[in-house]
């Protein structure tokens, strides 16, 4: 029988922003997702780096559509785009996905944002959209684990502005913020997500351990919020499901099996999408 979210999960996505899924992956699926990415070299020739606040580097790789690769059996299997399809209460197609690549030691940190901060302006008339991080190692207070603002996405939109090479919350509005709300740290077993609201506010510290942070985000759209315009990222493509067990019939195939893959979203690309407009333009 394929996985449901009960309607109180649901209701607690509504209410909060985001929701566990402890074990939503079973070791087995996850251990071939790691290997499969750590000696993936495309995966790695595409990953590429932007600076925190503090001019600290954080790695990863993005891509568009979900390949005839592991990683788009992943973003394409049930227990993740029915999940997508019961909290957008429409049919989810794949805007993209990422690899975050956060190693042991790894200096950078991803400053206060609402994915939506910035996507709004790739054409995205509404909010209707959610993203699943996946859990590739265990995410902890040292190796950098999510932290988040629960409720927040009730805050609507916020104003971005640039701070080193990424988007996050003006500073003033951010400090009032975290006078008010306590953010929370998801601490995370590997195999388990987190689906997340694009307005929900999130952040994560450096990874000050030994151990990397690995996480591979899938990012969905609903059908019916279809861009107005072209951006860098995909209009309404139809996604095609694989069943659960996909994954592990599938086997280790990454982006370096495939002939070809043309869906990378490059540094340069990736960094224009993410300078945002100053408060108070004409897009508002
Ligand atoms: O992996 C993380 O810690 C955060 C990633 C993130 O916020 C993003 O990709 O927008």
């Amino acid at each position: 029988m394929s996985f449901s979210l009960l309607p109180d999960q649901v209701d607690q996505y509504r209410a909060t922003g985001y929701l566990l899924l402890q074990s939503h992956f079973t070791q087995d699926e996850i251990d071939l997702l790691r290997s499969t990415a750590q000696t993936d070299e495309q995966l790695h020739s595409h990953a590429f780096q932007k600076l925190d606040g503090r001019g600290n580097p954080i790695r990863l790789s993005v891509w568009n559509h979900p390949g005839d690769n592991l990683y788009g059996v992943f973003s394409r299997c049930d227990r993740v785009v029915g999940v997508a399809e019961q909290i957008l209460e429409d049919e989810p197609y794949h805007y993209h996905s990422k690899m975050i690549l956060k190693d042991s030691q790894a200096e950078g940190a991803w400053e206060w944002h609402q994915d939506y901060g910035y996507w709004y302006h790739n054409g995205l008339l509404e909010p209707r959209l959610t993203s699943c991080f996946i859990a590739i190692d265990a995410a902890t207070r040292e190796n950098g684990c999510l932290q988040v603002i629960p409720s927040s996405h009730k805050m609507g939109r916020l104003d971005h502005q640039q701070t080193g090479q990424q988007a996050a919350v003006e500073q003033d509005r951010m400090d009032a913020i975290l006078k008010l709300y306590s953010p929370r740290e998801i601490l995370m077993q590997s195999g388990d997500v987190l689906f997340f609201h694009p307005n929900l506010l999130h952040r994560s510290n450096s990874n000050r351990s030994t151990q990397p942070r690995w996480a591979m985000i899938c990012c969905y759209n609903a059908r019916t919020n279809n861009p107005f315009k072209v951006s860098h990222h995909p209009c309404y493509t139809p996604l095609a499901r694989l069943p659960d067990s996909s994954i592990l019939s599938f086997g280790s195939r990454g982006f370096s099996g495939e002939a070809t893959n043309n869906s990378w979203v490059q540094n340069a690309t990736h960094q224009a999408a993410r300078t945002t407009k100053v408060s108070g333009d004409s897009e508002k």
